[in-house]
């Protein structure tokens, strides 16, 4: 190197650094070591032992001795301001989820732009962008919703979001608003090869499903704990093997979200052990609840009623083995957000109504971390680079953001969370900073907490509370992911 050359590159090792964490027990889905992070203009762009002796000047410094620094957590599965087509509405926009996001660690989350039957998806997807603009308070992509895949879809609209960096998206075999045919299916499966997009899918029998409702409400079984009956884990398991069985038709992978229990679990496993693309991911809700949950007093049962419901103890102990082993690979919230106490959440239809009027979901994007970490990492179930791996890593991969999101490395997103791995928190929904009015996991106590998290080396939230603003959320194009790539074993496509 001549001189010019050397003097270069000291004054660009001496470029001033905004933030410098020094002592960081650094976690990533392969390795721990101890290292400072040197992070400039939102990225990281050193990590090394004694980073400060040489840097040049640094803005602010992190003392990170006694932390564990994982990458921010990625929820890519969580509802915001979804429109909906029954009356009810979301309690959290943009704003108040991903500001109970940022308190909880999460950094990038990943809701969905929905498309009504009749709609033209690109317009769903720009609806989408009005809605969020401005809002965000940490960074986020769309995944889409397809409910009506007609030619226009199929063939214009579709192949160019996907190119736009819109390269997920979600459909239903259930819901008679949402659900696609076996036939819908495999269209939208073959255009998902030929575009190279991820396509998840919630898989339960609608059949299946309404069948047993009537049973139970002729009956007069129409108590929220007769949701969890009305949808039987045999409905789940049925469309999950439907779903890998027209993959594997068209060759292309896929993604099953949100599942409950071993029988969708044992299909997902015989899907991988033949060597079949197959993605599952699970939520925080089918570790610590049970159909239990749904029985209780009064219409109190409808905190819980979401679908695929939880089960029972011998699921939730199939669900931690499926972690374990890499059944799964992404562990996600499904926050989907209504309240208890209003007329356009859980008592939309008031609290005699059957329970196949209430809305589905629970909410859950501030604390997916802390239970995952507190479950699973400090009760040693799994260890913490698969923590990272279930909640950063895959994600990110599987839906086309890395490396520049989900990992600790020079040139990715300073996105971080700093984790005091001993603390003791006990939830309470008053500390919680979504908009619902209620947790189901009110009482719960856990041991590790986020004391800082950082989004594109920004502070977005310290010691579990909000701190960075509305509006600096960026959004994100979603390359086209690699675990979307076909094996190249079907004929004719
Ligand atoms: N599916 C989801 O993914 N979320 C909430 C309700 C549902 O059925
Ligand atoms: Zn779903
Ligand atoms: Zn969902």
């Amino acid at each position: 190197m001549n001189n010019s050359g050397a003097s270069r590159s000291l004054e660009s090792k001496m470029q001033r650094l905004d933030t410098l964490i020094t002592n960081a027990t650094v976690i990533t889905a392969a390795d721990r070591f101890v290292a400072d992070i040197g992070i400039r203009d939102g990225r990281i762009v050193a990590l090394g032992e004694g980073l400060a002796e040489g840097a040049g000047p640094v803005g602010e410094t992190i003392d990170a001795s006694g932390l564990w620094v994982m990458p921010g957590g990625i929820d890519a599965h969580c509802h915001l301001a979804q429109p909906l087509g029954d009356g009810a509405v979301m309690a959290d926009d943009f704003a108040s989820g991903t500001r109970s996001a940022a308190a909880g660690g999460t950094t990038t989350v990943i809701p969905f732009a929905a498309q009504f039957k009749g709609q033209s998806l690109r317009a769903a997807v720009e609806d989408y962008h009005r809605e969020s603009d401005g809002k965000a308070m940490i960074d986020y992509a769309f995944h889409m919703i397809v409910t009506d895949p007609n030619q226009t879809v199929l063939r214009e609209e579709l192949p160019a979001l996907i190119e736009e960096g819109y390269s997920s998206f979600k459909i239903y075999l259930t819901y008679d608003d949402l659900k696609l045919n076996d036939r819908e299916v495999l269209e939208v499966l073959a255009l998902a090869r030929r575009e190279g997009a991820m396509v998840m899918v919630h898989a339960e029998n609608a059949d299946c499903i309404a069948y047993l409702t009537e049973l139970l409400e002729a009956q007069g079984h129409t108590a929220p704990r007769y949701h969890a009956e009305a949808h039987s884990s045999i409905a789940e398991r049925e469309a999950t093997h439907r779903a890998i069985s027209l993959a594997e038709l068209i060759d292309v992978p896929l993604l099953i979200v949100h599942v409950s229990g071993p029988q969708a679990i044992e299909q997902i496993r015989w899907a991988q052990s033949r060597g079949l693309r197959v993605y599952g991911e699970t939520c925080p809700q089918y570790l610590m609840l049970t159909a239990d949950d749904l029985d209780q007093d009064g219409f109190e049962g409808a905190k819980c009623v979401c679908s695929p419901p939880p089960r029972d103890p011998a699921a939730q102990q199939a669900v931690w083995e499926a972690l374990e082993s890499g059944v799964f690979q992404v562990f996600s919230s499904d926050h989907a957000p209504f309240r208890y106490e209003d007329d356009k959440g859980k008592k939309l239809h008031g609290e005699e109504a059957s329970f196949s009027c209430i809305p589905n979901g629970i909410p859950g994007l501030e604390t997916r971390l802390a239970i995952l970490f507190s479950e699973g990492v400090v009760k040693q179930r799994i260890d913490a680079t698969r923590f990272v791996a279930l909640t950063a890593t895959n994600p990110a991969k599987i839906y086309g953001l890395y490396p520049r999101k989900g990992t600790i490395a020079v040139g990715s997103d300073a996105d971080l969370t700093l984790w005091d791995p001993e603390a003791r928190v006990t939830v309470r929904n008053d500390d919680l900073h979504h908009a619902v009015d209620y947790t189901p996991y009110e009482g719960l106590e856990l041991t590790g907490r986020v004391v800082m998290a950082l989004c594109r080396g920004q502070v977005v939230a310290r010691d579990g509370k909000p701190c960075g603003q509305a509006g600096d959320g960026q959004f994100l194009r979603c390359d086209k992911p690699t675990p979307a790539r076909p094996r190249g074993q079907a004929k004719g496509f």
